[in-house]
């Protein structure tokens, strides 16, 4: 592919920016040259970071060769990570805040949780988990309000060496239960009901129709969070604030060794249902301790609030372990931007004096949309850096965001990578680079990215050019494997393009040699920086007994980004209305949770298909644009009237 990419506006980082840096543009040139050429020294020095119990003697052994990849880093060695999270720091900083719990409602108080409070609540947690059964290798499922419990659960999983899957509290019991089988986990946690902008999510309820498809052998760990009624299972159900109560604040840390798994997260991907993504202990605590600190130029005393949720993979690596592995204040925030009102977000910064501010880009149009009145009453003076994750983000945005927000003062991190890379693969470092609105810039440490020319699969060289985004070489954050099937991970990322890892996005480099993200290449859409395959969508569709067949696609949308756009064939004598589209919407929300929710729902008599039966998706996409004067080679199709009469009746005509 040719390029002829612009290299846009860009914006040098300030002096006080740099002087204030742990890596200026020297530094990183020279950091970055030598990951490259000599990662085994690079990424042994940078394990010094952490706490081994014992040393490791290797530092890498990886192959990508489909067919027999495998990953491996400090493979020797030993270590825990709740003790590198809590314990270490306990001596050093035992009295200083590790985390901020910001509530839901402003009205409620907010905690200041100290590295002594916390090493207190993840050894009782770790101990109730023990007294239930669960041990090394064990998996449990985490379905939680934004409340310290969730932390505290993950720890505690850490702590007893027990393999943690977090399940977004907005995941609907069907999703929930999928999970709780797929890992097969011992235990879920959860709690009563998860409170998330002025309204209760019965969390419990939805846990306990969940648990029906499940093996009963499954037990239910229950923190109380509003007090709110549910019913009780006497022999699976389990009270934790009781069991807490009586727990001893004494569990000695496992021992693990750096390639245990330490979590899994399922992600949607372009086929089937989502996959577990496998991280593990070693690289993954170092790679999310070191793009914490210098990604986002963290220092002692800084106050830092990621906003994602813990049920996402930002959530686990900067909420929780980057921010606690370097013995820094972390924010948790319970609620939502926009409620009570739009100021909510900057209320929370001028309350805690946030230093370090990062979102999703979807979060800053919704309220750039509000207006500045929301952000002129507060104080933003603590702000030194912002970030952006999850999807790229628009001009106009970024705009606001650094006037509006940054008062043109703060470097702004618009860090790309995936559930997939455990932490930040490229992004601007705040010292060393200089920013373009929309563009990741630069490759983090280590990290080799090349493009790809798309068929051939050949590497594209130089600069202002277009491809697909590999990585050629392994970094420790990586995943391992998908949970259960290691197939299924070699088939995903191993086999398109041989001998890289295949990110399933694409990308720009423009006349500078700086990155852009063009978004995925596959058939995953990102709502609202929520990433989903249009192939769940589409089997919770057909699963209703009304539909015969839909296809699935994105569309952009002014604020979530992408929108969810379904073409939808009813089994024959359904008809079409207004009611059944409603109903479909309920459907799919409860097959899979309220972010799956199709926008528009279109009614197609057919589906647009090659002689041999392909939906042709690029049709359907085009048309969802409302861009079907580009429709291109129709000729394929089996029947190319179709095409007309979706065009004639497309839900998006703006
Ligand atoms: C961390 C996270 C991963 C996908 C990724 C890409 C998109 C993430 C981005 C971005 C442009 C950025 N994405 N960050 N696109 N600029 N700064 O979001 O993980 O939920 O797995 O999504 O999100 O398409 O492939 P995950």
């Amino acid at each position: 592919m040719s390029g002829n990419v612009p290299a846009s506006k860009s914006y040098p980082p300030s002096e006080e920016t740099v002087a204030h840096a742990h890596i200026d543009a020297a530094k990183y040139d020279e950091m970055y040259a030598a990951s490259i050429s000599d990662p085994e020294t690079f990424w042994r020095n940078e394990a010094g970071r952490i706490d081994w119990i014992k040393p490791f003697t290797t530092v890498k052994d990886v192959d990508f060769s489909h067919g027999n990849v495998s990953i491996n880093w400090y493979s020797d060695g030993t270590l825990n990570v709740a003790a590198n999270c809590v314990d270490r720091h306990v001596e050093t900083r035992g009295d200083q805040t590790a985390i901020i719990w910001e509530p839901d409602s402003p009205d409620e108080e907010a905690l200041h949780i100290t590295y002594k409070d916390l090493h207190t609540s993840v050894c009782k947690m770790a101990n109730v988990l023990k007294d239930l059964g669960v041990s090394k290798g064990d998996r449990v499922i985490i379905y939680m309000p934004m409340i310290p419990e969730a932390a505290y659960a993950m720890l505690a999983c850490a702590r007893i060496g027990a393999i943690h899957s977090i399940v977004f509290a907005g995941f609907s019991p069907d999703a929930l239960s999928a999970r709780v089988n797929g890992s097969e986990a011992k235990v879920v946690i959860t709690a009563d009901e998860a409170p998330r902008g002025g309204r209760n999510t019965p969390l419990k309820t939805n846990a306990d129709q969940a648990l029906l498809h499940c093996s009963d052998k499954v037990k239910c760990l229950v923190v109380k969070r509003t007090g709110g009624q549910t019913t009780w299972t006497e022999g699976r159900d389990f009270d934790y604030n009781a069991l807490a109560a009586e727990a001893s604040a004494d569990c000695p840390p496992e021992e693990m060794n750096a390639e245990d798994p330490l979590f899994i997260l399922y992600t949607s991907g372009s086929t089937g249902q989502p996959k577990g993504v496998v991280h593990t202990t070693g690289g993954y605590i170092v790679y999310a301790a070191m793009t914490h600190e210098i990604t986002f130029d963290y220092h002692d005393g800084d106050i830092f609030w990621c906003t994602a949720d813990v049920g996402w993979v930002t959530g686990h690596s900067y909420i929780v372990y980057g921010p606690l592995a370097n013995g820094a204040t972390t924010v948790m925030f319970e609620g939502v931007p926009t409620w009570p009102d739009a100021s909510r977000f900057w209320q929370v910064c001028d309350k805690h004096q946030v230093t370090q501010f990062y979102t999703a880009p979807t979060a800053i149009r919704a309220l750039m949309g509000k207006g500045n009145a929301f952000v002129e009453g507060c104080d933003l003076s603590s702000l030194r850096l912002l970030g952006t994750v999850g999807e790229p983000i628009n001009p106009e945005a970024w705009n606001w965001y650094n006037d509006v927000i940054g008062k043109g003062k703060c470097p702004i991190v618009d860090t790309w990578w995936q559930t997939e890379t455990g932490g930040h693969l490229m992004t601007p470092l705040p010292g060393a680079h200089a920013m373009k609105p929309g563009s990741a810039m630069k490759p983090f440490f280590g990290i080799e990215p090349v493009v790809l020319e798309p068929t051939t699969g050949e590497i594209i060289e130089g600069n202002d050019v277009e491809g697909v985004l590999c990585i050629a070489k392994s970094w420790p954050g990586q995943m391992r494997t998908v949970w259960g099937d290691h197939e299924r991970f070699e088939q995903t990322y191993f086999s398109d393009y041989k001998g890289y890892y295949f990110t399933g996005d694409g990308c720009k480099r423009d006349a500078d040699g700086d990155y852009w993200i063009t978004g995925r290449v596959d058939d995953v859409i990102n709502v609202s920086g929520h990433r989903m395959g249009t192939a769940e969508v589409e089997s919770a569709l057909v699963a209703h007994g009304k539909v015969a067949e839909a296809a699935v696609v994105g569309y952009p949308h002014d604020i979530k980004g992408q929108g969810i756009y379904c073409y939808v064939t009813l089994m024959g004598g359904e008809e079409p209305s207004e009611e059944l589209r409603k109903e479909l919407r309920t459907w799919v929300r409860s097959e899979i949770g309220p972010i799956a929710s199709p926008d528009l729902i279109q009614w197609a008599p057919g589906l647009p298909k090659t002689r041999s039966g392909k939906i042709m998706r690029r049709i359907l996409r085009k048309i969802a644009e409302n861009d079907f004067g580009a429709l291109g080679d129709t000729s394929t199709l089996a029947d190319p009237s179709v095409v007309d009469d979706l065009i004639e009746n497309r839900m998006n005509k703006s």
